[in-house]
């Protein structure tokens, strides 16, 4: 099934634009079986999102156990949601392929995260796969983002000089966005520039604290669409889980 098509059957199916971030942190959770946990949460909040996003660094960290963990968790998450690699990854096209065959074959995900730094031959061999997503960084939400980001070009600044791009690169293979939702002003202007079909990953909500009426508004297409909205650390180390999950997949549909 096209990726497009399995966002839209769970989007509509669990009312949902939150993205579960399973960003299990072994200095947070003491005592307690990290693939367990992760269970837990699964079955907790499954009927709550559209999407899990595993970050590849809290798991690489592990080593061998962290590995198994990972695909363990894959594994259990259900067949109809998303679930998005994120591990940021590039290279030259060589071992770009390898990064893609490994993320979407060997471990098996829906989407994931690609830095767009090396061009579009970094890019490609993350589009060969036609059915996949391929969410690539455009703003990132962190506070140093405007080191790189902001810098102007003769056509304007380079976030939107990468949102052209992706624009560009969506003609090979399903593309989206990477779009932090700490920049919200940011984040209207890389929607208009992508339009309305284009699926935007935001993260940056809890933690981070990135505004949610503002995300909804500026993020999702004039459906209320196309978003997927992380939240990591806010979900799952708070005291209930599914209770968090549950007020912010409610709060974010209140603005949609
Ligand atoms: P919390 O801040 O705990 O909600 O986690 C945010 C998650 O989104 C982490 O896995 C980050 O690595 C990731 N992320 C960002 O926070 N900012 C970005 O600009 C991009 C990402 C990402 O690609 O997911």
């Amino acid at each position: 099934m096209k990726f497009e098509e399995k966002l839209s059957k769970i989007v509509e199916k669990n009312n949902s634009l939150l993205c579960v971030g399973l960003d299990i942190d072994e200095d947070k959770i003491k005592n307690q079986n990290l693939l367990e946990f992760n269970k837990k949460i699964i079955d907790e909040t499954k009927d709550l999102v559209c999407a899990y996003k595993l970050n590849m660094a809290f798991y690489e960290v592990l080593g061998k156990e962290g590995y198994e963990i990972l695909e363990k968790t894959i594994q259990h998450i259900p067949k109809e949601i998303i679930v998005i690699l994120d591990g940021k990854r590039n290279d030259i096209g060589n071992t770009a392929k390898k990064y893609a065959k490994s993320l979407f074959e060997t471990l098996k995900s829906d989407a994931v995260t690609v830095n767009p730094y090396l061009g579009f031959d970094g890019i490609k061999p993350f589009l060969d796969y036609k059915d996949k997503c391929s969410f690539i960084l455009c703003r990132t939400s962190n506070p140093s983002a405007k080191d790189l980001q902001d810098l102007q070009t003769s056509e304007g600044s380079v976030f939107e000089e990468v949102a052209n791009k992706i624009k560009e690169w969506n003609k090979h293979g399903y593309c989206g966005a990477v779009v932090g939702a700490t920049y919200p002003e940011e984040l209207k202007i890389i929607r208009c520039i992508l339009g309305e079909n284009m699926p935007l990953l935001i993260p940056g909500i809890g933690a981070q604290g990135g505004d949610v009426e503002k995300t909804v508004k500026n993020g999702t297409n004039k459906q209320g669409l196309n978003a997927i909205i992380n939240s990591s650390r806010g979900i799952i180390y708070s005291k209930n889980p599914r209770e968090s999950a549950l007020s912010l997949r409610d709060k974010i549909n209140k603005y949609r």
